[in-house]
């Protein structure tokens, strides 16, 4: 059965594209179209043509599995051109998502119509490239610069509605019978005599001229997040092109800014990316029909830090949620501070004041944990302390229906010894959030031994339910992500003692792209995480900082000095300190160049992720990477801690552990030796 299928409804030709799971532009897609425009051309009773797509989406872009391999035609800019060039008008109905490729389709076509709940995007540049068939040069004749731009840079989709309003979209049409409202609009505009076409449209092209300000402001509010990759300033090149050249010479100039990006690293590794999300939320060994358990009700422990963070996320994907905590004092303070953080988040735009209203209407704070028994899932955010954990799991055990998930927020703890406290060990796992919780992407799903199937598959399921990516870990001290923080950090308190600074290690961090360095981190989380105050001798470096109350930034100084505004500077004070550390500890002082300093950091992060995967605890390098990049600000466009180190090579990686004395983890060095990648 062909990918795409034509037939006629009187004079109108409608061209079906049915190749799940997303209608990706593949080769037989591609060819499939080209034929259609042929055929539509060489019917004289065909009056105009409709493009749609069967299953969930309309074309969700070029099939990206068929990169860096050699291409067969047509090429998507010849499908698209030969569309465009069509003389019979040519319609997109358009639902689902229409993103990349698929929106450069549909702006060959003379017409766009789309349901109200379709999104439409131009999402090339999250996977390092730019759109490379006409999309930078026909986006921003069709609606205009000032639109087109903030697409282009920032891939991020717009609504139907958004692009109706911009003169992306010409009608929005009934969810249902979507093929028949394009073949009622199609026979509308056949026997019109002109069709807009995209590309020699000028009528909007020239609201602002490329040397205009705009683009500096817009860099300057994009900062943030284009700082580190290539793509964005590509775009920006493209959409300039667009302004300043006739279509065809802009479309060549896209042509090259794409290829020089597609074969480039960054959009190797953010390709790499964009796959590895997807497989982690696979879980090998589990069979497909493994069934759903029914979650409606939610149980949160503990009002705290995350507790607080954990419930929005529920609360927000529409949970009924109760959340417990030992006093009043306590539960008061961590509800106030999840309306605050709804309201802070209403007053930006990202939540209606009703969707405030109806979140906090789900929520019940309750002191009586019987409150809880009905519940089809229950989260403990208790304080990391295994007493108090296990006490809680004893509690839950006797309290919560049967049947029911019992899962754990530790950072750290042994998943199995809580499990084990219970009859029902195999209804309990870890679900390890990252602070801010309802901010922060990442979900480890701590898988202990008796963990069950359903149990595993649902905590999956939900993750999606909650805008999370999952990954799922082995029951070791500190999963995957704190696992690997440690020998990090670590590395960085030994560089201390040999002459480094703490803000020379973290701008060598923060340059390789990381949000922060080691020290800044400590500094956010509290140096006196742990620390024992009656106990304290000035035998670290920790120590002594803490005895001077530099907690971090909560005492606004720790490692660094912090201004009203929160600005890290370096301190005369803690490089005394240091000093004086350094000196007593008799090795030999020296400077570090930046690539010593990631090197002596990141290799022993990857040695402890090979660990990780040499001992099962993670499924895959990929899913090491995607907790990296989603849970610790890892840089997107090196790909990740395990497709950086391929990158590197890992000879390189094994010949610079060796040099820092370190025990190089077996499926490392083997891996090496054999010139094979993690990935
Ligand atoms: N190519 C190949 N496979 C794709 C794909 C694509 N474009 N999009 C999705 N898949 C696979 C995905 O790997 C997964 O596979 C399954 O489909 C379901 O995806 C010239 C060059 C459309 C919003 O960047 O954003 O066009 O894991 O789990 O959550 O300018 O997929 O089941 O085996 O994500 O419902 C531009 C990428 C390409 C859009 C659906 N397009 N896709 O999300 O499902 S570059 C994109 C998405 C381009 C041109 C350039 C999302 C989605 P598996 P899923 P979902
Ligand atoms: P927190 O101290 O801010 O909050 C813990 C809350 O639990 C307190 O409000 C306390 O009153 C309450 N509590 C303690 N014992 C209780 C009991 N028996 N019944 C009901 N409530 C009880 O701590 P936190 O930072 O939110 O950490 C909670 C858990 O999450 C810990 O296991 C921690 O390791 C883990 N965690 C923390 C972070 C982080 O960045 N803070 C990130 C991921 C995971």
């Amino acid at each position: 059965m062909s990918v795409i299928t034509t037939r006629k409804d009187g004079d109108v030709l409608v061209v079906t594209s049915n190749n799940p799971p997303v209608n990706a532009l593949g080769q037989a897609v591609r060819a499939g179209l080209a034929e259609a425009i042929q055929e539509a051309s060489a019917d004289d009773a065909i009056k105009a043509v409709v493009i749609t797509c069967e299953g969930r989406t309309f074309f969700a872009g070029a099939d990206i599995t068929e990169f860096g391999k050699p291409p067969v035609g047509p090429s998507l800019p010849e499908v698209v051109d030969a569309i465009e060039a069509s003389a019979k008008p040519v319609v997109a109905a358009i639902h689902g998502t229409a993103l990349g490729g698929g929106l450069e389709v549909a702006l060959a076509c003379h017409y766009r119509i789309a349901v109200a709940s379709a999104k439409l995007g131009l999402p090339e540049v999250k996977l390092g490239i730019l759109p490379g068939a006409g999309g930078t040069q026909r986006l921003p004749r069709v609606v205009g610069v000032a639109d087109a731009l903030p697409m282009i840079v920032t891939g991020n989709p717009i609504s139907a509605s958004k692009a109706e309003g911009i003169g992306l979209v010409d009608k929005l049409v009934a969810e249902d019978d979507l093929a028949g409202s394009g073949v009622a609009f199609a026979r509308s505009v056949a026997d019109k005599g002109d069709h807009p076409v995209s590309s020699t449209r000028t009528d909007k092209i020239k609201d602002i001229p490329s040397d205009s300000d705009f683009f500096d402001e817009f860099r300057k509010a994009q900062m943030r997040r284009m700082k580190g990759f290539e793509a964005p300033e590509a775009c920006i090149e493209a959409v300039k092109a667009a302004i300043d050249l006739p279509y065809a010479e802009g479309v060549k100039k896209e042509r090259e800014l794409f290829g020089k990006l597609v074969s480039g690293t960054q959009s190797k590794a953010l390709r790499h990316v964009f796959f590895a999300e997807r497989a982690a939320a696979k879980i090998d060994d589990i069979p497909k029909d493994t069934p759903l358990i029914p979650i409606k009700k939610v149980g949160i422990l503990g009002a705290g830090t995350m507790g607080g963070g954990i419930a929005m996320n529920f609360l927000t994907a529409g949970y009924a949620v109760t959340i417990v905590e030992r006093q009043q004092e306590a539960l008061d303070r961590g509800v106030a501070i999840i309306r605050k953080n709804y309201e802070r988040s209403a007053a930006k735009g990202r939540f209606t004041e009703a969707q405030v209203k109806g979140a906090m209407d789900l929520l019940t704070p309750t002191l009586d944990y019987n409150d809880l028994a009905d519940c089809d899932l229950v989260i403990e955010a208790v304080f990391e302390n295994m007493d108090v954990k296990k006490e809680v799991f004893r509690t839950l055990d006797g309290i919560v229906k049967q049947g029911a998930i019992l899962a754990s927020n530790t950072s750290y703890l042994n998943v199995d010894e809580m499990a084990a406290e219970t009859k029902r060990p195999g209804s309990v796992l870890g679900l390890h959030f990252f602070s801010p919780a309802n901010v922060m992407r990442l979900l480890e799903i701590v898988r202990a031994e008796k963990t069950e199937p359903a149990v595993l598959k649902t905590a999956m399921d939900l993750s999606k339910k909650i805008g999370k990516v999952a990954v799922v870990a082995g029951v070791c001290f500190g999963f995957i992500g704190n696992r690997m923080l440690s020998p990090r950090q670590r590395a960085a308190q030994a560089m201390l003692l040999q002459g480094a600074m703490p803000w020379d290690v973290d701008k060598a961090l923060t340059d390789f792209g990381m949000p922060m360095g080691p020290f800044q981190m400590s500094d956010l989380a509290g140096l006196d995480l742990g620390w024992d105050k009656a106990n304290s001798k000035s035998e670290t470096i920790r120590d002594v900082l803490c005895e001077r109350d530099r907690r971090g930034q909560k005492t606004g100084k720790g490692f660094y000095d912090y201004d009203e505004n929160r600005r890290a500077i370096p301190s005369d004070e803690v490089a005394e300190v240091i000093k004086e550390f350094a000196a007593k500890s008799g090795l030999e002082q020296r400077s570090f160049s930046p690539d010593e300093i990631r090197e002596a950091l990141l290799f022993p992060m990857i040695n402890e992720g090979a660990k990780i995967l040499e001992e099962g605890m993670a499924q895959r390098a990929s899913d090491i990477d995607t907790v990296w990049i989603n849970g610790y600000g890892w840089p997107a466009y090196t790909g990740g801690p395990m497709f950086w180190a391929d990158t590197i090579g890992l000879d390189k990686v094994v010949a610079g552990l060796k040099a820092q004395g370190a025990e190089v983890c077996k499926l490392l060095e083997d891996k090496a030796a054999k010139g094979e990648t993690f990935n």
